[in-house]
């Protein structure tokens, strides 16, 4: 396909609620969306990068230079065959997951449009819905218990809480306490070392499904280290950032459940070569979400129908983070199962007055 041009949006979506993870607070969604054209055809991708470097080091004005200067330069001159090959063509400038996935998305959504297909169909996912759990942020412990009911008596199927050292036997005992039968995981964000497993051992005792992410955010080794001395799974997140870094984890022992974000891997390409490693090794995995916007979560949900994917993701109804959200079509959950938007690419329509209300800056690339 040749790419006509490519628009890049700057944009500030408000949260209804701030989101704490171990990590900080954030209560909005500022990040680029971006919109490729080809032959009258429009496909769309979210970034998933923050301002500042909080959750992995990219960041919103880092990324934007590599996507001016390199990524989409590179796209409108050289088009594309099929959007699967871009990951390789790009290997040339390393590292930045996170920019480059912003444009392949868009790239896949408008080449699904173009065959007329969904793009699950694309990734060899049959499902048209899948089981949703919900990530809850940090707050008081009166608040996070009627978070914790909320959405066990919304039906998600999993329910997942954000801890730090001093913040986790203390929620978990009381929510452990009212919920002694739901499906609970816990996520530290990095919030942990290696040398406080006095502080780790104890989260042995709440028949946890996994820990995401307890240690530092780009390791490995330390991870391995733990795993044996704890009864629970780990799950890494920040740790897995391309299909290399999956398979050295799984070689090292540093977990046993991946969690895969899309924009972590570096693109589809990448969630493809990660879901069939996975698979092979019979490594269950989970969708993981940036509280995107419905472009990003719409994404998502198609990433989430791929057969590996056997676990709940944090793919939750996006009315949970967004009063008004970019796209038309709600992407809500009923019973904790979300269906996979119809139609062709991602299946969303954008709502053009609200996403002109909250952008910041936009500009369009030509060749
Ligand atoms: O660690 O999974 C994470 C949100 C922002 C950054 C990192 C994480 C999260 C979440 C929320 O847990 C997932 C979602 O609801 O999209
Ligand atoms: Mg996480």
């Amino acid at each position: 396909m040749q790419i006509d041009e490519v628009e890049l949006r700057i944009v500030r979506v408000p949260f209804r609620n701030p989101f704490t993870t171990s990590f900080g607070s954030q209560i909005e969604k500022h990040t680029v969306i971006v919109t490729v054209r080809s032959d009258g055809v429009e496909g769309y991708g979210e970034g998933v990068m923050e301002p500042l470097p909080d959750y992995r080091e990219e960041s919103l004005v880092g990324a934007m230079h590599l996507i001016r200067d390199a990524l989409v330069p590179s796209l409108i001159a050289g088009g594309c065959d099929h959007p699967a090959e871009l990951i390789d063509r790009w290997a040339r400038w390393r590292g930045n997951p996170m920019a480059k996935t912003a444009i392949e998305l868009a790239v896949w959504d408008c080449f699904a449009r173009q065959q007329g297909v969904p793009l699950r169909e694309l990734l060899g996912g049959s499902r048209t819905e899948v089981p949703v759990g919900a990530s809850l942020g940090m707050n008081t412990l009166a608040a996070s218990i009627e978070a914790v009911g909320k959405h066990v008596a919304e039906g998600y199927r999993r329910i997942k809480m954000k801890i730090q050292p001093g913040w986790d036997v203390e929620l978990l005992t009381p929510v452990r306490a009212a919920f002694p039968d739901i499906e609970l995981t816990v996520d530290a964000n990095s919030a942990y070392r290696l040398d406080e497993l006095d502080a780790l051992r104890p989260l042995d005792d709440y028949d946890l499904h996994y820990i995401e992410q307890p240690l530092h955010w780009d390791d490995l080794v330390d991870h391995a280290a733990l795993a044996p001395q704890m009864r629970t799974a780990l799950c890494l997140d920040e740790s897995l950032t391309s299909p290399a870094r999956v398979r050295a984890a799984l070689d090292l022992g540093s977990c046993t459940v991946v969690n895969v974000k899309v924009g972590r891997v570096g693109g589809l390409a990448a969630v493809q070569q990660i879901h069939d490693l996975c698979v092979q090794r019979e490594v269950p995995m989970w969708c993981g979400g940036m509280l995107e916007t419905g472009i990003g979560r719409a994404h998502n949900i198609h990433i989430a129908t791929m057969p590996g994917f056997t676990y709940p993701g944090d793919t939750a109804s996006a009315s949970r983070t967004y009063a008004r959200d970019l796209v038309e079509q709600p992407l809500e959950a009923v019973d904790g199962i979300m269906q996979v938007p119809g139609g062709a690419g991602i299946g969303v329509t954008l709502d053009r007055g609200f996403l002109a209300q909250v952008t910041e800056s936009v500009e369009v690339l030509r060749g």
